[in-house]
């Protein structure tokens, strides 16, 4: 590797790591040759009740699809993050919690840990959940949401955490399609100085959901909300009258341990089901790895708990591994555009895990409030969620790291659970901009439309073509949605949805999704429910939705709207539409740019050409290619001169 562009592991990392670059090499042909040697050996890193004896059980055969890993083992995911370590780290802390506001924190020992998760378990118990029985978790960062997870882990419930930003609709929809009994939130939440109305929201979202028998509500700020008598409970009260001990119970690997909702190209949202064994064993070898941790590292993933990376790399990866996570309430650029390099110097962060939208938003904000900040504590910087393009990388690496931290950009997905490609620190030379190589037992193939696998420095459809212990293993209540969505595409392979690029290298470089899903500040957005949500107001007869690019955000959400018959397309209704939409979904659906579509682009067939679309709304109409089969071609002209993005 001689290209200029490629930055060197350092000595002394390769020597302090957990694996060198031959020690990477070795390992992972080792893992890909004898899968089940490999995993046999390393699904010991957690503590199971009954040992398994078998490992793989696996086939990607749409006629007869399952993925079964460490099948016959048991085992407890809250005992292996908490009662194991009490031994040796009973007075270690388990969460670092940096409240919003910078004058509040919080150090959770693992001793704390056990009796607050305990206690949370019981009062589930108390409100009736079993195991087997799904539990909504709709909370803002704080360490109740550690804490509820955690509980029912414990208990053999299975979670389903919605992000704090979501309406009450779209919690509604969540709340619905799995069917929980119980609801856990708070008052409200607190943001950038701004409070978030959750019991509100959830009070809104129940007038939906019959089958919620109670709600039970975390104290944050005491600010004033409505309660429901005989189903509301404040947690304080609930868990004082409850035992501080909830002995773990015995789950198979194979049990459901949470569901998380996540956007697809088509349809509603789906319930990815994560399960036990394989699920820990993953993110906890990949946490050790990836992130090259070492006992007494702090460790800082900035992600909300609401999303898989806060599922993954806040709460069971690390504390399985015994680590010291730390859990941020607040958002970048408040009370100033300092803080997460403050809040770094406060708790001296080794590790820092984040998303490229919030360095480019960062970064545009120059040097000097990062370079205020000493940073000394950090040896290791991350990246997730989104491509990140080459410029923000070497921002990244040079402002904030001062050249001396490696960056891993680490790709995966709401489905594989954990990371699948990235350097590993002390194995892998860094090429900005590249998530370089594959973990230890991930196959990644690039594949044609054809779905004929592309070998050497190629382009094509991102697929990986065998299954790794964190795999997703349905989607919630309806398997054939996980079938045809996954293994349909290009048969015997997982399909990611993303495409990518495979250099001379054999480094992999994402370049983005390849189907209707767009990526706005690293968060999935479906296109398709965007569209429903302009849909269902009465003013709007048609949409369509593509995402463009966008300087900060990474996407942005660009809308072609059609109005019914007789209604005037004005700027308060452009302004409507937005506030619509993010009462619909949430803020992170709003639209950036609505263009009023007297007609869409579609083939004679009826379908929407939403390739010219794209290129409409990236402002690159000069270059639309074939537009013969449109039905009628004069609308495009329109688009064009119409069209709201002329950066
Ligand atoms: C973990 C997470 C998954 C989608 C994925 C891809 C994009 C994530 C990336 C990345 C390029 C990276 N993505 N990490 N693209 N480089 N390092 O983000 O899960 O919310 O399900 O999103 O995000 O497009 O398919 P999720």
């Amino acid at each position: 590797m001689s290209d200029a562009s490629v930055i060197p592991i350092r000595e002394d990392r390769a020597k302090s790591a957990w694996i060198d670059e031959k020690g990477y090499f070795d390992l992972y042909e080792r893992s890909i040759k004898d899968p089940d040697g490999f995993w046999a050996e390393h699904g010991k890193r957690i503590d199971w009740i009954k040992p398994y004896s078998k490992v793989k059980d696996i086939s990607f055969d749409r006629n007869n699809l399952h993925i079964r890993w460490f099948e016959d083992g048991t085992l407890n995911v809250a005992a292996n993050c908490i009662d194991r370590h009490l031994a040796k780290r009973r007075d270690q802390v388990a969460i670092i919690w940096e409240g919003d506001d910078p004058s509040e924190h919080k150090n959770i020992t693992y001793g704390q840990l056990h009796e607050e998760v305990c206690r949370f378990a019981n009062v589930l118990k108390a409100q009736g959940v079993k195991k087997g029985d799904r539990v909504t978790i709709y909370l803002p960062m704080i360490p109740e949401a550690a804490y509820a997870m955690l509980a029912c882990a414990r208990i053999g419930a299975i979670h389903s955490v919605v992000f704090g930003g979501f309406s009450p609709d779209a919690l509604a929809g969540r709340i619905v399609d799995c069917d929980s009994t119980v609801v856990v939130t708070s008052d409200e939440g607190l943001r950038g100085g701004r409070k978030v109305p959750l019991k509100a929201n959830t009070d809104e979202a129940l007038k939906k959901c019959p089958g919620v028998k109670s709600v039970v509500v975390v104290k944050r700020t005491g600010g004033k909300i409505d309660w429901a008598d005989g189903r509301d409970v404040w947690y304080h009260e609930a868990a004082s009258k409850v035992p501080a001990d909830c002995p773990p119970e015995e789950m198979k690997a194979e049990d459901p341990l949470f569901i998380l909702y996540t956007s697809g190209s088509t349809g509603s949202p789906k319930g990815v089901l994560h399960t036990s064994g394989g699920y820990l064993v993953y993110t906890s070898m990949t946490h050790q790895y990836v992130f090259d941790y070492h006992e007494g590292d702090i460790y800082w993933c900035t992600a909300d708990v609401g999303w898989v990376t806060g599922h993954s790399y806040i709460v069971y990866g690390p504390l399985a591994n015994g680590a010291t996570t730390l859990m941020f309430e607040g958002v970048p650029n408040y009370p100033d555009g300092s803080r997460f390099w403050q809040v770094v110097d406060k708790h001296k962060v080794n590790t820092f895990y984040t998303a490229p939208t919030a360095i480019r938003a960062l970064m545009r904000d120059g040097e000097e409030p990062v370079k205020k900040t000493n940073r000394k504590s950090l040896r290791l910087l991350g990246s997730v969620g989104e491509p990140i393009n080459p410029e923000a990388w070497l921002w990244y690496y040079r402002v904030v790291g001062d050249e001396k931290s490696p960056i891993v950009d680490t790709w995966w997905q709401t489905e594989t659970g954990g990371i699948l490609i990235s350097p590993l620190p002390g194995a892998t030379p860094l090429k900005p901009g590249s998530a370089t190589r594959p973990f230890f037992g991930v196959l990644p193939v690039l594949v044609d439309h054809e779905g004929n696998e592309l070998k050497g420095a190629t382009e094509g459809n991102l697929c990986i073509a065998d299954s790794w212990p964190g795999q997703m293993r349905t989607v919630y209540g309806d398997h054939q949605r996980f079938i045809d969505t996954y293994f349909s595409t290009f048969l015997g392979y997982y399909f990611t949805g993303d495409g990518a690029r495979r250099d001379e290298d054999g480094y992999y470089w994402i370049t983005g999704r390849v189907d209707d899903v767009i990526n706005v500040s690293g968060h999935r957005m479906g296109t398709a429910e965007v569209e429903s949500a302009l849909v269902a107001h009465p003013k709007v007869a048609e949409a369509a939705v593509v995402g463009y690019p966008h300087d900060i955000k990474g996407q942005g959400i660009y809308a072609y709207v059609t109005l019914t018959a007789g209604e005037e397309p004005t700027e308060a209704l452009r302004k409507e539409l937005v506030q619509w939409v993010r009462k619909e979904i949430g803020p992170i659906a709003s639209p950036d740019l609505i263009q009023w579509a007297p007609g869409l682009p579609k083939t004679r067939s009826g379908k929407i050409m939403r390739r010219i679309l794209r290129k409409i709304a990236a402002n690159e109409y000069d270059a639309l290619g074939d537009t013969s089969t449109l039905a009628d071609p004069g609308v495009v002209n329109d688009l064009i001169e119409n069209r709201m993005n002329r950066a």
